[in-house]
């Protein structure tokens, strides 16, 4: 049935009323990131370039998306946090990853904070002393098997050398001690901080441990980070069916699966914004092809599944998987059957960081709800575009700036895990190795995709088109609720999920129901409607 509240909708007006606002030059830069997209031709969109100075951007820092996203979730790892305390602090428990140590004496630093707590006087004469010291301390008191450093803004103002550092402490404690320079500054957004973390990792982690687990169908999971408990739930599905989770990069990970995720056959990506470098890098060092996958969503999760089962072209795997899915079908289809009449014809809006405003699109549509404006705080042009524009993606100075590693394929440990043959023969049967569609593709015709989206922006989004959910984190969370709409957190769930699989979108639709459903938001006044309003103007 078509929605008649989007059909009603008439999404061409705000960009133009939005840039009418901005000083000329920010109105033409904006104008870029901002597009109303049309399926059969996918227009071309600004993104990864710098926020406009003065514009209260959504994004996080290079150190975040290094430390925070790509490291934090592994349990056994010392994260050293080379800077002030608060950098540490904000890192320290904010985010929301879960893990489950097999038993209560394995080693979990996750909820630890490990900082060197610089002072003035580090930074006028320099810290690498104190980075030694509190090494060695860490080692003293844990006896971790890896320590990784990570640099704040001030270690790359003062020019500290960690990597020097991390190379000496190795030497002296005889484990492995790795540095990243992943000032905050560093890139344009936390995206800079995950191509930097990845690339630590294939130089100093990954191939390792020769031998890894046994399995007659052995994958990594790349881009999944344990939101919520969503690899939990990931992890079951997969054991049910039979197929080994060799490493998971990097929700409920230890350093050990990184160092032998080399023997895996598949690498699936989810997030492929954050880890698209590892996938790639992986191939050629050790022939491990890669395939996109979304585990978000009932329809998403089953075709990942199907997916995986015609990578290994197994008749007893591809029996158990439709047997899997045919059982947890029956569960979701009767929530979705409760909930459906009481979502159906809403509209959703979702920015986040660089995939979750694609993949939860899907949940979104089980439920009748449209997703009539989207977009992400950091993605690149692929993300929303499609693999296929990535030789076409001018690379800036900011872009030059983070090191791009070249890898060969290793010479003892590489392995094609398919013939050319087979990889062909595949392909004809639709399967796509090492291609990414991005988010426009599975946008209508004529809805908003945002890039970047500004506070101002956000608000003029609600106050035209007053959505029945808006998607963001934290820092969004209350202005858009005493806008008198509800926010659903997609960066931590709101302390709820998981989200992920199938238990995990019947528990996204109980919640989506309950959210929009509720009649508090219809008892609050914006403050627009309530009180007198003063504008002002720009004069030129
Ligand atoms: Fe990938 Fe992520 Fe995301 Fe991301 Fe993130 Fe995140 Fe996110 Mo917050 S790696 S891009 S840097 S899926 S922390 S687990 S929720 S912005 S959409």
């Amino acid at each position: 049935m078509p929605n008649k509240k989007v059909v009603d909708l008439d999404l061409t007006q705000w960009k133009e009323e939005v840039l009418k606002v901005y000083p000329a030059k920010v109105a033409k830069k904006r104008a870029k990131s901002i597009v109303l997209t049309e399926p059969d031709s996918i227009p071309t969109i600004q993104a990864n370039v710098r926020t406009i100075p003065g514009i209260i951007t959504q994004r996080g820092c290079t150190y975040a998306g290094c430390k925070g996203v790509v490291l934090g979730p592994t349990r056994d790892i010392v994260n050293l946090v080379h800077g002030p305390i608060g950098c540490s602090f904000y890192a320290w428990l904010t985010r929301r990853n879960q893990t489950l140590p097999p038993t209560e004496d394995s080693p979990n630093y996750m909820t630890y904070c490990f900082s060197t707590d610089m002072q003035d006087a580090n930074i006028v004469f320099g810290g690498e002393e104190k980075l030694k010291q509190a090494c060695r301390e860490a080692f003293e008191i844990f006896k971790p098997k890896s320590i990784g450093i990570f640099s704040t803004c001030p270690v790359g103002l003062i020019g500290d050398d960690v990597h020097s550092v991390a190379r000496e402490m190795k030497a002296e404690l005889g484990i492995n001690i790795f540095g990243f320079s992943c000032e905050g500054y560093k890139g344009v957004s936390q995206s800079a901080g995950h191509h930097i973390a990845n690339n630590a990792l294939v130089k100093h982690v990954i191939g390792l441990t020769e031998k890894g687990p046994e399995g007659k169908f052995k994958i990594n999971m790349l881009g999944e980070y344990n939101i919520g408990g969503d690899a939990f739930e990931l992890e079951r599905i997969l054991e049910k069916c039979g197929i080994t989770l060799v490493a998971s990069f990097s929700g409920n990970s230890t350093m050990e699966q990184f160092e032998y995720s080399h023997t895996a056959d598949l690498n699936v990506v989810m997030c492929h914004r954050s880890i698209n470098y590892v996938a790639e890098m992986m191939e050629t060092k050790y022939g491990i092809p890669w395939i996109k996958v979304n585990f978000i969503g009932f329809e998403s999760s089953s075709k990942s599944l199907r997916k995986i089962a015609q990578y290994f072209g197994d008749k007893d795997l591809t029996a158990k998987v439709e047997e899997v899915i045919a059982e947890e079908e029956a569960k979701v289809k009767t929530v979705i059957g409760e909930i459906y009449p009481t979502t159906e014809g809403k509209t959703a809006m979702i920015f986040v960081g660089g995939s979750r405003a694609h993949h939860y699109q899907e949940l979104f549509n089980e439920l009748g709800i449209k997703t009539i404006a989207a977009g992400y705080e950091f993605g690149h042009r692929d993300d929303y575009e499609g693999r296929r524009v990535l030789p076409t993606i001018t690379v800036d100075a900011d872009s030059r700036n983070i090191e791009e590693i070249k890898v060969e394929a290793d010479e003892k440990l590489y392995k094609p895990r398919k013939t050319e043959a087979e990889l062909k023969a595949l392909e004809a049967e639709g399967m796509e190795f090492s291609e990414y569609e991005g988010l426009m593709r599975d946008m209508e015709k004529g809805l908003l995709v945002i890039d970047d989206l500004s506070h101002y922006e956000m608000e003029k989004l609600i106050e035209m088109y007053h959505p029945d959910v808006f998607c963001a984190g934290i820092k969004e969370k209350y202005c858009v609720q005493k806008m008198g709409i509800p926010l659903k957190q997609l960066h931590s769930y709101d302390y709820g999920g998981p989200y992920a699989g199938f238990e995990g979108a019947i528990n996204f639709y109980k919640d989506i129901q309950m959210i929009t459903n509720t009649s508090i938001w219809k008892e609050i006044k914006a403050p627009w409607e309530a009180e007198e309003v003063i504008v002002a103007q720009y004069a030129f």
